[in-house]
Formats: structure tokens, sequence, C-alpha cells
């Protein structure tokens, strides 16, 4: 069974490259970026919860995206694989992810860490130009990944869950070069 999650700084490739990932291994794509992004645009309880963190670049409290997770792999296709997108964000989001994937019986997990320097992916997201990606909330963004979720990397490393992919290069040769890492 197949079980990845993507971490990497806020454009680094992480929703590009693991919906592409999870449609070739046939496998739901579970962002949470998207499904925030989604509940927003509907105004349902939970983006009205979200709008305002996601607006300045915060991130959204633990026990919103906490639940979301919790349901979103509970449910029928999420039985068999799944990747995940955006979560764990932070230290204790993950402790809550291996609490979590240990109750229902699902502790094989693996991290891609896509790694891409900071000047790189703030060039990609003025380019993309969504909502949240002005300068001054790009940059809030990339703080919050240094202190909360770069940390991250050692908590799977130490854990023996790591692999680490360059994500600065072309979008096709980081696929090639995340299949050869997941292939092992
Ligand atoms: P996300 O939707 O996860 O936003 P992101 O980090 O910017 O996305 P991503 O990294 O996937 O972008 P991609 O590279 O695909 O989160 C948005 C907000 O939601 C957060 O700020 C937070 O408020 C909230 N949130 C989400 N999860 C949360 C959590 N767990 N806890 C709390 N809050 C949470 O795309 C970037 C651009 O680069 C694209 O235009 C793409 O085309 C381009 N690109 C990609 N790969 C490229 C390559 N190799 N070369 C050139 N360009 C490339």
């Amino acid at each position: 069974m197949t079980q990845l999650i993507f971490l990497g700084p806020p454009g680094a490739g992480k929703g590009t490259q693991s919906q592409k990932l999870a449609q070739s291994l046939q496998i739901p794509h579970i962002s949470t970026g998207d499904i925030l992004r989604q509940a927003m645009k509907d105004q349902t309880p939970l983006g009205v919860k979200a709008q305002s963190y996601v607006d300045s670049g915060e991130l959204v409290p633990d026990e919103l995206v906490q639940d979301l997770v919790q349901e979103r792999l509970g449910q029928a296709d999420a039985q068999s694989g799944w990747i995940l997108d955006g979560f764990p964000r932070k230290v204790s989001q993950a402790e809550f992810l291996a609490k979590l994937l240990e109750t229902i019986h699902q502790a094989g997990e693996r991290v891609v860490n896509l790694d891409v320097p900071d000047d790189v992916v703030v060039a990609r997201l003025l380019a993309r130009g969504r909502k949240d990606d002005s300068e001054e909330v790009i940059r809030r963004r990339l703080e919050i990944y240094r202190s909360e979720t770069a940390p991250l990397i050692n908590y799977y490393r130490d854990r023996q869950k790591l692999l680490t992919v360059n994500g600065n290069q072309s979008p096709e040769e980081v696929t090639d070069a995340l299949h050869k890492v997941i292939a092992f």
C-alpha cells in the first residue's frame, strides 16, 4: 500500500507532483490546501473559519485541518493508499497523524521532501498569482515554513521515513526523480 506525504516550502511543486503521482498510482490525492480553498469558495463553516488564516499566509488551527484529514483518511477510497499534500505542516500535526495511522493500522508512510531554494519558490508563486500569492503573504508563508514546517525534515529523517528529491528542475525531471526514489 502506497502512503506518501509531500513536504516542501510553498511553491515547491507539492501540488503539481503529488497530483500527477496520485493519478499514475490510482490512489487519492489529499491536499489540505485544495480542501480549504473549496470550503472557502462554498462558504462552509470550515471555509468561513479558515479564510482569514489562508488569506494572510498563517496556518489554519490544527483542530480544523486535523479533523478534515481524519475524516478523509477514513473514507473507503483511502483504504488502499493515499498521497497527503500539505499535511502535516508542523510537528504537532505530524504527531497527530502518527497516532491516527497507528489507530487505523496504516503505519507504512514515507515522506518526500521537495528541495527548492527560496528565490525560486518566490518567483514561481509570483508567476502563479493565486489570491494568497502576493509578495507580502508569500514572505509570511516562507517564514512559517522555516519555523514550523522545516523541523519536520529532521523529524521524519530521525524516523527513517524521509526521501529527498531535487525540486529545482523541470516538472518532468522532478517526476522522473520522484518515481526513482519511491521505487525503492
Ligand atoms: P497549499 O495549497 O498547500 O499551498 P502551497 O504550499 O503554495 O502549494 P504547493 O507547494 O503545492 O504549490 P505548487 O508547488 O504546486 O496551502 C495554502 C494555505 O492553506 C497555507 O498557506 C495555509 O494557510 C493553509 N493550509 C494548508 N494545509 C495546512 C495545514 N496542514 N495546516 C494549517 N494550514 C494549512 O505550485 C506552485 C507553482 O509552481 C505553480 O504555479 C506550478 O505550476 C509551479 N511549479 C511547480 N513545479 C515547478 C517546476 N518544477 N518548475 C517550475 N515551476 C513549477
